[in-house]
């Protein structure tokens, strides 16, 4: 009988399903359900619900518990073959939480397929809305909770992560700072991934260490809550916290709920969800150390995977517990698409093959020219006043400009992910510059390493199949192995393979010592 494992995604606009047959090697099945679009009555603006300060974001528990509800009555309707899926998974949008009181455990233990999952979490929650990791009104929850850990360098150092407004630990914060009394009455705190899990376990499911890496709760290296982070968050926190268990880990049979519903077969398996990132990383093959994914999107996104735990001291980049049991860092720039359009725009070039042939126009290393285009608000590096820098280079020399954003950029990205300690071996590119060749050259001389294109289109939901697989086959005792379960579903655009040329290889590594030093004496204002 096929082995047919279910990944599912939550993210913030749209639940996600992805089948994959194991044994054949094979998605077979993808569907995704847009919130705004399909559950119109909760009234999401991009699964976000409408409110007056612009700083906070929140979204409504319900509203993933209503698009599970029809994620599943779709999947019937497509005829997929719910009986035979052995193992379920997913991920969902870091950050987010969920508040439930003392009704919580009992509810889920008796959901009746009778009603909707909706009627049935009527009451169980001690905070109707969830802020998200969109939300950043909690700056000053993150300076005192920083401050009691003793600053960046050790909150970074401890947690994974320096304290960021859209994590869970001061979302909570400003939670038990605003609203005691709701707090008080708040039995349980699951993030997005666990509280999808725990209704299809029909029980409180475990954080994983990916997710939970995305809270400032946990000890990033011992993958415990850690107690000084518990206690400057706030008072009796730790009893409200679920425990904390490996990606993908067995929690037991999925609830009679989905059983009886929608035909689940009742000995298929609920296991351990985690955050969108680190199932992207799965879905994108990131198995070992030294694998790294970038995505080229309005904002640049770099994925790392390594083996020993190592922190970003000036707490810019995020180190997550990867669902492989080892790390993964996510490094968010900002002005990705979005600087790299701007000075499209400014000198009027018509598409972007003739940006590449202007970019090839100008020999590697710019002529020692240098670019800083931070049209907005840089996140790394940290940069809080927009502004376009030039170094040696002529504002007028278009071809030049063309070739300054993207070495920039790949330099940047060089710069700030040395702190990993770990040099890329391959790189894999998705998004929507992926196509891009010209760019890729850089990509791949600055990196001194080969780059690949990756299609996967729902990378975040094929990661979560992929860890159900896993978490099905470990709890088996069948000993799965990481690099051979993703392969087959993670392959690289057959001749997509671009290799770094060794002479600009050597030239951007003389670049990047002035472009370090450019880097600070804008930022300091020289
Ligand atoms: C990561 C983050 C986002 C969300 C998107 O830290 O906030 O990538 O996970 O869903």
């Amino acid at each position: 009988m096929a082995k047919l494992f279910l990944g599912l995604d939550s993210s913030t606009q749209s639940l996600s399903a992805v089948v994959i047959d194991l044994d054949a090697g094979k998605v077979i099945y993808e569907k995704s359900l847009n919130f705004d679009q399909s559950l119109p009555q909760f009234k999401t603006k991009n699964g976000v619900l409408p409110g007056r300060d612009p700083l906070v974001k929140h979204s409504n528990p319900l509203l993933w518990a209503a698009a599970l509800d029809l994620l599943f009555a779709q999947m019937k309707k497509d005829k997929v073959a719910l009986g035979k899926i052995i193992a379920i998974s997913g991920s969902g949008q870091q950050h987010g939480s969920v508040y439930l009181n003392e009704k919580a455990v009992e509810t889920l233990a008796t959901l009746d397929p009778k009603k909707s999952l909706v009627e049935n979490l009527d009451g169980v929650f001690s905070r109707k809305t969830s802020p998200i990791w969109m939300d950043s009104s909690t700056a000053k929850e993150c300076a005192e909770i920083r401050k009691k850990l003793g600053g960046i360098k050790f909150t970074a150092s401890r947690t994974g992560s320096d304290t960021f407004e859209r994590f869970t630990g001061p979302q909570i914060r400003k939670f038990y700072k605003t609203e005691p009394k709701a707090y008080e009455k708040t039995t349980h705190i699951a993030l997005v991934s666990s509280f999808m899990a725990s209704l299809l376990a029909g029980k409180i499911a475990p954080i994983d260490f990916g997710d939970g890496a995305g809270t400032n709760l946990m000890d990033i290296r011992k993958h415990n809550w850690n107690h000084d982070a518990v206690k400057a968050t706030a008072p009796s926190l730790i009893g409200k916290l679920p425990p904390l268990a490996a990606s993908g880990q067995v929690i037991g049979p999925v609830s009679p709920y989905f059983v009886q519903k929608f035909g689940l077969n009742p000995e298929a398996q609920a296991t351990a969800w985690t955050g969108d990132n680190p199932a992207s990383v799965l879905g994108l093959g990131l198995v070992k150390s030294g694998q790294v994914a970038i995505s080229l999107g309005t904002s640049d996104t770099f994925f790392g995977t390594m083996q020993k735990c190592v922190t970003d001291e000036n707490g810019e980049g995020h180190v997550f517990g990867s669902p492989t049991g080892e790390y993964m860092t996510l490094i968010c720039f900002k002005n990705g698409s979005l600087a790299r359009e701007k000075i499209r725009e400014q000198y009027k070039i018509s598409d972007w093959k003739k940006f590449g042939e202007l970019v090839a126009s100008v020999p590697p290393g710019n002529n020692d020219g240098v670019l800083l285009p931070w049209f907005e608000a840089e996140i790394v590096p940290r940069v809080n006043k927009p502004g376009i820098h030039r170094f040696d280079l002529d504002a007028k020399d278009v071809a030049a400009n063309c070739r300054a954003i993207f070495e920039a950029q790949m330099l940047s990205m060089r710069l700030h992910s040395q702190w990993m300690q770990v040099l890329p071996e391959k790189i894999l590119v998705t998004g929507g510059a992926a196509n891009d060749r010209a760019l890729l050259q850089v990509l791949a001389d600055v990196m001194n390493c080969p780059v690949l294109r990756i299609e996967v289109s729902k990378s975040a939901a094929l990661g979560a199949a992929l860890q159900a697989a896993h978490g099905w086959l470990t709890a088996a005792k069948k000993n799965p192995k990481w690099d051979k379960l993703v392969a087959p579903f993670t392959k690289p655009v057959a001749g997509s393979e671009i290799q770094p040329d060794k002479k600009a290889a050597k030239i951007y590594d003389k670049l990047l010592e002035k472009y370090a030093v450019c880097e600070s004496d804008a930022i300091d204002g020289v």
